[in-house]
């Protein structure tokens, strides 16, 4: 009888903390050992010229969601969790949203039945409050997080998602009671009506007017109400997809004033820019590209990658949020091109995250190996209640694993993509490092861009409260 049903041999292993060449020996899809030399095993694969990391976590992605006021997505659990495993992540969470006058519950179970079965990575959920009444707020969000929902997303924009102060401060004020960390969409509802109406009066309607209606000055203010509100009520806050220098010193601000504020930014916010929504001489093309917050400039690349350096920013995510391009309801076709204001907000990336980090942080020389293991992986486990099941390489881990060459040269391809989209928005980026196989709890799911899972491989995870969101004042 073997040790263990699978031993990874010969790699460089990676953590956030340490960097080793070392066997990984697996039982029952767990790590049981991590050794120099392992033998007695079912099965090897050998890893020599490799990198064995952690698989990726994506904190943030968006699988089956009704558009942010648009047409379907491009991603349910199928596609979008394929799209996951061929890029070497192992664990997404998505959002499961509350339309308004809704219940929570009943929200979430309908999620689940996109979900079960249909997954090929491990998956929870966060959940989208739009809606704070007071059954949602004394019983709906107490009962959902005990049950494993241990975090929520607020929006400070969007007709159907705005919370305004006063509900911001409630919803706050209940994350507290029951140790839920609060996310927050910090982009001003007023400011960006205000921009919108008035570029649409001088028939600037454009996809670039997108970015130029919500300035960063907008991201920069709702940032700082956030905090304030945050502080007010001595709640820990993760502020999501950060764009660029304005917003992310707001965040440094309240860091160095002692509060438990968290920050998050993702790789359209070190590629893209601003004028990528140009597209061809200020066409409809540049609807590609329209994500909120907008990408900024290159300016804005390297203030976030100070953050991500200084430890602003503890997690990188994709913000997947996938749209078709071409077709009737497409990023091309909003409305008959009548405004940017109609062009589904959100890009694909959860495929793309690790090699966009791997290539501009690692190989540029911007962060260290464990950092970029950190930053994919090890974080988002710890700040969302999956550490220590998910998000390391150490006994007792479950065996979530990416095999990754670092010396790959390869260019970002639609034609690569496992996701449900009709493009990549980084096509034509040409990256080094990229998964040679992906393991979720000790099973080959992909390997070399083939899918090797089976859906339903994935479940649910329940998700323990986050040491992050204690209160500073203590629980
Ligand atoms: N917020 C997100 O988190 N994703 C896409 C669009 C948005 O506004
Ligand atoms: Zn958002
Ligand atoms: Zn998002």
């Amino acid at each position: 009888m073997s040790d263990y049903d699978l031993v990874i041999r010969g790699g460089t292993v990676v953590t956030a903390s340490d960097t080793m060449k070392a066997d990984v020996g697996i039982r029952a899809g767990r790590i049981v050992a991590v050794a120099e030399s392992l033998t007695n095993a079912a099965k090897a694969i050998d890893a020599s010229g490799l990198l064995v990391m952690p698989g990726g976590i994506d904190s943030h992605v968006h699988m089956a969601q009704p558009a942010f006021g648009g047409p379907a997505m491009a991603d349910g659990f199928e596609s979008g969790t394929r799209s996951a495993i061929a890029g070497g992540t192992t664990t997404v969470l998505p959002f499961a949203l509350q339309p308004r006058g809704a219940s929570l519950r009943a929200s979430v179970m309908d999620y689940h039945k996109e979900a079960d079965g249909q997954s090929y990575c491990d998956y929870g959920f966060h959940l989208i409050v739009s809606d704070p009444s007071a059954s949602v707020l004394g019983q709906e969000l107490p009962a959902l997080v005990a049950d494993g929902y241990t975090s929520f997303k607020v929006f400070m924009t969007y007709d159907d998602l705005v919370l305004n102060d006063r509900q911001l401060l409630e919803v706050f004020d209940c994350a507290r009671g029951c140790g839920a960390l609060v996310m927050v969409h910090c982009e001003g509802y007023d400011a960006i009506r205000f921009m919108t109406e008035r570029l649409e009066r001088a028939g600037k309607t454009a996809p670039y007017y997108h970015a130029i209606s919500r300035p960063q000055s907008v991201e920069r203010e709702a940032t700082h109400r956030a905090i304030s509100h945050a502080e007010l009520t001595d709640v820990p806050i993760m502020v999501v997809h950060v764009s660029g220098r304005e917003p992310m010193e707001q965040i440094r601000w309240a860091q160095q004033r002692g509060l438990k504020v968290y920050g998050e930014t993702c790789p359209q916010y070190v590629a893209l820019t601003a004028d990528d929504l140009k597209g061809l001489n200020m066409d409809a093309s540049g609807g590609k590209y329209v994500c909120s917050p907008p990408p900024r400039d290159a300016a804005s690349w390297e203030a976030i990658w100070e953050g991500i350096r200084t430890g602003v920013f503890q997690t990188f995510s994709s913000d997947h949020c996938p749209f078709f391009y071409e077709g009737e309801m497409g990023k091309l076709n909003p409305k008959a091109r009548t405004s940017f204001r109609w062009v589904p907000n959100g890009i694909p990336g959860v495929e793309t995250r690790l090699q966009i980090l791997f290539s501009k942080g690692v190989v540029e020389g911007r962060i260290s190996l464990n950092e970029f293991v950190a930053l994919t992986s090890t974080n988002h486990a710890k700040m969302y209640g999956l550490y220590p099941k998910k998000g390391s390489i150490a006994p007792g881990f479950d065996a979530d694993i990416v095999l990754w060459d670092p010396n790959r040269k390869e260019t970002i391809r639609q034609e690569l993509m496992h996701h449900g989209a009709d493009y990549t928005p980084y096509e034509g980026l040409a990256v080094t490092g990229w998964p040679v196989m992906t393991l979720l709890r000790g099973k080959v799911v992909a390997e070399e861009g083939k899918i090797l899972g089976a859906l339903g491989d994935g479940g649910f995870l329940k998700r323990a409260l986050s040491p992050y969101a204690v209160p500073a004042g203590g629980a």
